[in-house]
Parts: C-alpha cells; structure tokens; sequence
C-alpha cells in the first residue's frame, strides 16, 4: 500500500469526525469525509444524542477507549466554549441487588485505572439533590465521567483534521462501493445541494474505505457485499422543566432502565425500559430529511418510564416531559463495536456501532490499525472477525440485537447465557449430553455443557469418602465413616463438602452458572477417566506446497518437525503481543490441522497465507471429544490398534487409526493435564464414537465447570482472558513455546526485559475475574480466571502483577465486591509440577 493513501471516511458523525483526527494527527493528511447530511448536525447520531460518557465498563477495552475519549474531549474548545463538561457520574442503586453489583463495578473501575467511590445515600443527595432519599440505597460515583456535546466534539476534531489537510464534504451520499482485484478502489456519491436541483454523480478514488456510517452500515456494508451485524433501534429521550436542576453528575437509575442529566432548567430524561424497536433501514426517514435518526415520540411507551422517573425525583411531580424523540442508535449481537476490515475486500474498513462514549478510543484504534497495522488497545472483543457465520443471519443480529437492548442496563452475570435463539450449534454427542442431564451455555454458538446431573450421585460417593478419610485422622471427631450418608452430621457433612467443593468460598450470586457437581467431575478425571467434548474448539485445516514456511513465518515455535508431531505454538502481532494460542499438528508434509480459540484465528492465517497455501475451517463436520484420566489406556486400548504405550504413543503426537469401528486421528493432547487423547473423526461417526466409548463403562462426562478448575490448576492459559495481544509471550508465562534463533512474525518487538507477569494466586475465597489485586493499600493488577481447584481443595486466581510483586508468598488482597480476599502469589503449575501424571 502507498504510504500515505487517499483514504475516504463514510460518514461525519462523531466517529467519522474522530477518525479524522486521530488520521491526520498521524501524518495521513490525505482524507476525505462524505456525509449526505449538512455539516456538523448531519442528521446521525451523534446529531442528538445527550452524550453521557460513563466510563466504567467490564470490559477492559471499553472501559480504556472511554477514559481516551474523556481525556482527549477534556481539552476540547469550540469556539470557545469546552466541548466536554466533567461533571461526574452517580449511578445509584435501589434494590440490593444492585448495590451489590455497584461493588463490582467499582472494582472494574479500579481493575482499569478509572477513580470511582462507593457513596452512600445521604451522599448520593448531595450530589443529585432532587433524588428521593428514602428510595436510594446508595451509589457509585466517578468523577472524571460527564457530557460530551456531541455535534460539537465532532466539529472541533473535524475542524483540526481540516488544518491538517482533511476535506469534509456535506451533502455526498455514497452510492456505491467501487472495488477492483479484491481491493477498494473509492466510493461513488450522488451530491444533491440544497440551494439547486441538480443531482451531480462522481467517484471518489481512495485506497482505504473506512464505513462511519452509525446505523446506516448495514446499508454501506452491502454495497461492499460486507454483512455489518448491527441492529438499528429507537430509543426514548425526552425532557422535563422543573425547578432546582443540579448542574450535578450525570445520574444513573439502572433498576428502572433510566438515565437523566441536567439541560439548564431541564431533566434530559433517557429510558431503556421501552419494548425494543427495531428500525427497518428502509423505514429510516429518507434522504434530504432533517433529522432521519429521529422517529415519531409514541407516548404510551415512554409513560411507564415517566412513573419511575417521578417515583426517583418526587420533584417532576408538578411537570411534565416534552421534547421526546424516539432516537436510532445501532446495537450489535453482542454489545461491542464492529472493528476491522473486510474479509473479502481489501481496504474497506468499518468502524461502526460506537456510542459517545466511545468515540474517540475506538477513532484511535482504527487509525493505530490503518497507520501501524496494530493497535494500542487489545481489539479482540471488537474485531468484526469474531462472528461465526451462523452469528451473522439477519435473524440472528435482530435477535440478540434486541436482547441488548433488553439487558442494557441489568445486572449480568458473567456466565450468563441469551436465552435465544437456542440452541444453534450442537455437537454429535448433543443427544447423549441430554439424556446425562447437561446444564448447557452457549460459546460462539455452540452448546456446551457445564456440568452434568447424572454425576449427582458421584458427589455424594465423595463426600462420603473424603469425610471418612478425615474421619480416619487421629484428631478425627467420630468414626462416621461406615455410616450410610443419611447418617453423616450435618456439621461434619458439612466440612467435607466445604473442603471439596469450595461451596463455603463462593458466595451464592456467584455461584449461579455452577454446580458443584463440578468437584465430581474434576476428581473422576484425576482418579478416573472421563470425557470432554471439545468440538467446540475451532479447528483449521492449513495446508500446501508453502504450508510449512507459512506457519513457521506465522507462529513462534518451531512446527517444522515430522509428520505426526503436535507443537503448541503461539500467533503473535507485529508488535509481540498475543494473539492466540495453538495447537499445530503435522499430518502430512504439507497439511497441518490446528486448533485455535476461534474464528480470529481464521481470519488471521486466512489474511496473511500467501498463493499456494489453503486455509480451510473444518470446525463444522468434524467433531472432537477428550478421552483424560489415569484410566485411559485401560477404556481405550481394547478399542484399537494403535499403540497407545508411552513409549509407542509420545506425548504431543498423532496417530490416525480407529476406535472400534470408528476413524479417528488422536491427538495425546490434554488441556486438563492428565494423561489422555483428544480423538477427533467425522460429525456423522460422532455418535457412534460416543457410544462406543461409553460402552466400556469407564467413562463418565465432564463439563467445562471442571475443565475450566483443572486447567487452572494445570497453569493452562486461556486466550482472551489471561492474556491478549497486550502481552508478550514472556510477560504471559509462554516463554517455552518461542523458538529460539527463529525467525517469525512479531519477533523483532519482542523484549525478554519483564516489568509485569501473570501469576497465580490462591485466595481465601473464589473469584469471579476482573477483580482488582491491591498491595500496601495500592492498586496493583487485576484478575483475570479464578475457580476453586478442586484437586487442591484451594481457590485459584490468575493475576496480572508488576514484576517485583510475582514473587511466590507476596501477600495480596483482591477487592471482591468491596470486601478484601487475601491471596499470596503461588508457583505454578499448582498441580503435578513434575508431569508424572501426563508423561507415563
Ligand atoms: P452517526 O452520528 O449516526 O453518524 C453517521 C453518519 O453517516 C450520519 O451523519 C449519516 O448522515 C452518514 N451517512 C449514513 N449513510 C450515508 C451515506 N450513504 N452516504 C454518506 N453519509 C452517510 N451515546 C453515548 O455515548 N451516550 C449517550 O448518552 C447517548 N445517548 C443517546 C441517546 C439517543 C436518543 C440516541 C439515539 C443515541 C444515544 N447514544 C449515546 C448513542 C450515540 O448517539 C451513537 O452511538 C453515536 O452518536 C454514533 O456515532 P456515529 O458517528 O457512529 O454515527
Ligand atoms: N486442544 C487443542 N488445541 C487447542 C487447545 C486444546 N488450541 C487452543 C487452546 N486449547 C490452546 N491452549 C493450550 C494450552 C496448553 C496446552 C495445550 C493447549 C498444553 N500445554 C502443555 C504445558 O504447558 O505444559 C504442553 C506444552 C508443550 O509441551 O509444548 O498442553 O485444548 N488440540
């Protein structure tokens, strides 16, 4: 690509005015901005919304590119007037529920480097005097939070990107997407001035597309033969006079779906309590209307949120609300923006479904992207990649689209699935996991179980035995050990199941999602042996004459050995971060099978695989299940003919054979650190492998509820969550699986100098993640996984550190909701450290 490309933005709301600047700012001063709006209130948006930027997100990402846009916003001027107002943020709770959940919040706030206090009610009054005391438990106030004047935030930015060279023309509708050879080549606009008739066509050439279009993406994406996963939904926004308006914080009411802010004498009043409404892109108001993001008020949904309003400021009691719109903005499937380039056309970018409040991080990124081919910001939950195909059906978008709305403002747990549309994708055992009473969620469509009811009896087997082993201690109180589980004393039943299972250690919020089944199912794949179904796992089939250079070039370890070796490897960015973790095993000369975290990976070796080489996503149609526990050998041998002896079956190798009647390539692989294979076959023989394997009677199922304790007890990395393309190999503890003297991408960014590390911790209690870890009273880090590690009978935490705290036996404290946890940093693996479980 040139140096400096001619780059068109689609778009001059506040994202497209935004992009402009972090461009330009950049030295690609070759930029021009289309709108078939007047300029800067083009009729988006951005052109009426109320702009308030609360910071606080569970997202890391999200969180950091609304702390950007509040400080870059801060030093905003127009005219001479600040286009940014910091009058803080209280988001206050009426039920305990909530008031609960402002703690987590808080922590996320602080797990991300924004100040934010706990406040109680009279406090909350203080603040925000209009608000009726006896009906406020507390609150959660963020100082540096407050109101962006959108259009103005969009013409201050617009205005330097124009010193700068950029161009901003009104009234230019895009057309068109022109491409040639897979790449973008401009965009074709219909200009339609106001003060003549005439309607004058013309190309804009341009190397890079970037779509700013807000809600109208869709419509942009189809001309570039791009699905841009966004619904377009109204919302309410209306305003009432009374007296006394404190020119206090933004204010928060999320129990009511409620928000408000102060207009001079007037509440702005924003209400997310109505059904959804969804936009049709034809019913948007048509070209050459005023304000076609704006749609008729219909009352009787707002009058409920109007009740509620006056229920939490006795003060509108004596007013109305006027004013009100029913204002479109975009909503994506699941919550985050839609970042990246096009898959299939080169140099069409988007950068849609963005509040705000998020404006100029996401301009940010997408100008660290364009200009350096990586961004400052971890993008992986944003990347437009990140959809499988079965997520990108009009259906679907409407679907979870709504849902978001539906749950904008809830109290969410983190494990907590959309109800619909399920289930999607099932793997061949589906039918099995049923009938074993599998508790499913969902993960890039698929169902997973978590756990299974039929192992109900498992744990009752051992409570039993591990309370008659502690009975069998001299200190022991009573020798119940013989007794029938009805007869086990509640008290001493009770220390048993508390040791085990880690029930006592997690409070009842959190352990929604989670059954202690799970403790089961961790021990009987220690002791046993059981199966996991891991067809989830995205597998990609790479293969070519230029196979093997491409991935050497692509990946860190060396994955040039034999045919039938597997190497875990890791993709990294230009700039040495993380971008996944992999499996790559060698089947043929030139055809390898990797197993990746998910559909970026795809889109990564898909992007960067030169001529001669295929990529192909096998995920679909194959199936895979985890045979692991110190009685594999004994349930699989029987089953075929190949050596499955250490010395004949090496750790991290394949073998094709068959299992019973069944083809299969085995892979000696085990995420859950136990001796063991992952078999993998066709989606049609799914079944009868499952079966096959479940006759022998050895087996039972396990869920992720107890792959996800074992690997934490193993020290195995999730992508995504324990670390991401913010981290180095070396700084996530990876460092064993960078080659040496080799040659790959993101290899010349590395640093072996480590300021920061990802550690365990074991914890008094378990964790949900994201937690904040604090020391001597500072912040420090933050948690990213955390369970109870049932074989080790402790609570597990991961924890990014700075370097001088990851000694093993630094004392630390996480802040869950508000209370203090302490933890003290472990040596890892904190499970069979000398691999005699796996290597025999
Ligand atoms: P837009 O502002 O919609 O800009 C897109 C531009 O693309 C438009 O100007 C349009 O004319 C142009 N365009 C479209 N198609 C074409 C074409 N074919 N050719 C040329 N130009 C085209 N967010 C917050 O953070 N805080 C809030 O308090 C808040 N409150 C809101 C309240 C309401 C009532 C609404 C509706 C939204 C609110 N939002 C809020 C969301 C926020 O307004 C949007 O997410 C944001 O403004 C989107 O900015 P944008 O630049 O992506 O899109
Ligand atoms: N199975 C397969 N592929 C995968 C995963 C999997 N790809 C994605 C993800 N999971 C990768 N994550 C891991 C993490 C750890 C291990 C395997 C996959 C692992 N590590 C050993 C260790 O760290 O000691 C061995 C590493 C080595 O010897 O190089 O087993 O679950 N197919």
């Amino acid at each position: 690509m040139v140096s400096r490309p001619r780059l068109v933005i689609i778009g001059a709301g506040i994202v497209g005015c935004a992009l402009a600047d972090e461009l330009t700012g950049r030295g690609w001063t070759d930029v021009t901005v289309v709108d078939q709006g007047p300029l800067f209130a083009a009729g988006g948006s951005s052109s009426h919304a109320p702009g308030l930027v609360f910071q606080t997100n569970p997202s890391k990402t999200m969180t950091e590119f609304a702390s950007y846009t509040v400080r870059k916003y801060s030093e905003l001027a127009l005219a001479g007037r600040a286009c940014f107002d910091q009058v803080g943020g209280l988001e206050v709770a009426t039920t305990e529920e909530r008031w609960t959940d402002l703690h987590r919040k808080q922590g996320w706030a602080e797990s991300w480097g924004v100040e934010g206090r706990l406040v109680d009610a009279d406090q909350c009054v203080e603040l925000w005097p209009l608000l009726d005391r006896g009906k406020v438990l507390g609150g959660f106030h963020v100082p540096t939070d407050g109101l962006a004047a959108a259009v103005s935030c969009g013409e201050a930015q617009a205005r330097r990107a124009v010193e700068r060279g950029a161009r901003f023309l009104p009234h230019h509708t895009v057309v068109g997407v022109e491409q040639g050879g897979g790449r973008v080549t401009g965009v074709a606009v219909e200009v339609r001035r106001p003060e003549s008739r005439e309607v004058e066509y013309r190309v804009l050439a341009a190397e890079v597309v970037v779509c700013a279009a807000g809600f109208w993406g869709p419509a942009i994406g189809r001309l570039a033969g791009l699905t841009v996963p966004l619904l377009p939904l109204a919302h309410q926004y209306a305003k009432a006079r009374t007296p006394g308006v404190p020119d206090g914080p933004i204010l928060r009411h999320q129990d009511r779906d409620l928000y408000f802010r102060g207009h001079g004498d007037r509440i702005g009043i924003g209400s997310y309590a109505h059904r959804p409404m969804p936009v049709r892109q034809d019913e948007i108001g048509p070209k050459g209307t005023v304000m076609p993001s704006v749609q008729a008020f219909t009352e009787e949904d707002f009058d409920p949120a109007w009740r509620d309003a006056v229920e939490l400021l006795p003060a509108l009691k004596e007013s109305t609300y006027e004013d009100g719109i029913n204002g479109i903005f975009s909503f994506t499937p699941d919550g985050f923006p839609l970042i990246g380039e096009a898959p299939h056309l080169d140099g069409f970018w988007l950068a849609e479904a963005v509040w705000v409040t998020h404006s100029a991080g996401v301009a940010r990124a997408v100008a660290e992207l364009l200009v350096d081919g990586r961004s400052s910001f971890d993008l992986h939950e944003c990347e437009l990649s990140r959809f499988e195909p079965v997520q990108l059906s009009p259906a679907f978008v409407e679907e979870r689209g709504k849902q978001n709305f539906v749950e904008v403002y809830d109290v969410i747990h983190p494990l907590q699935p959309m109800e619909s549309p399920r289930p999607m994708r099932t793997s061949p055992f589906y039918v099995r996991q049923l009938e074993l009473g599998g508790y499913f969620l969902e993960a890039a469509g698929w169902e997973r179980p978590h756990w299974f009811e039929a192992n109900l009896p498992l744990l009752e087997d051992l409570v039993l035995r591990h309370h008659s082993q502690a009975a069998e201690q001299p200190e022991a109180e009573q020798p119940e050990a013989e007794q029938p589980e009805a007869e086990l004393p509640e008290e001493a039943r009770g220390m048993a199941v508390e040791r085990l299972l880690g029930v006592a250690q997690r409070d009842q919020w959190a352990s929604r999602y989670w059954s202690p089944v799970a403790a089961a199912e961790s021990y009987a794949t220690r002791e046993n042996v059981a199966l996991y179904d891991m067809t989830s796992l995205k597998r990609i089939e790479v293969g070519g004459p230029g196979s093997v250079a491409f991935l050497q070039y692509l990946t860190t370890n060396n994955v040039d050995k034999k045919p039938g070796s597997v190497t875990y490897s890791l993709l990294l960015d230009a700039s040495g971060g993380v971008r996944s973790d992999l499996t790559v095993a060698r089947l043929a000369e030139d055809r390898f099978q990797i197993g990746a975290n998910g559909n970026l990976d795809l889109d990564w070796l898909t992007r960067h695989a030169p001529g001669g080489v295929y990529v192909r996503d096998i995920t679909p149609g194959t199936c895979c299940v985890g045979v692991w526990g110190p009685q594999t050998r004994e349930l699989l041998q029987p089953l075929t003919d190949m050596d499955l002896s250490h010395e004949g079956f090496r750790y991290f190798s394949l073998k094709t054979g068959y299992v019973g009647h069944v083809p299969v390539t085995a892979m000696r692989v085990s995420y859950v650190g136990e001796l063991g294979w992952e078999l993998y076959t066709s989606a049609d023989l799914g079944l009868k492998l499952w079966d096959t394997l479940w006759a022998t009677g050895l087996p039972i199922a396990g869920g992720r509820a107890a792959f996800n304790s074992l690997r934490l007890e193993k020290g195995y990395r999730l992508w995504g969550v324990d670390m991401t393309p913010e981290h180095s190999p070396y700084e996530a503890g990876l460092a064993f699986a960078v080659k040496d003297g080799k040659d790959f991408l993101g290899r010349d960014a590395l640093s072996t100098e480590l300021t920061r590390k990802l550690v365990p911790l074991l914890s008094a209690e378990v964790v949900m993640g994201k937690e904040p870890v604090r020391h001597a009273g500072r912040t420090v880090g933050y948690v990213t996984s955390a369970a109870y590690g049932h074989t080790i009978q402790r609570p597990i935490a991961y924890a990014w550190l700075p370097i001088e705290l990851t000694t093993p036996g630094t004392h630390v404290e996480i802040s869950y909701f508000g209370r203090r946890v302490p933890a003290e940093v472990a040596t890892e693996p904190l499970f069979d450290p000398k691999m005699e479980k796996i290597r025999r």
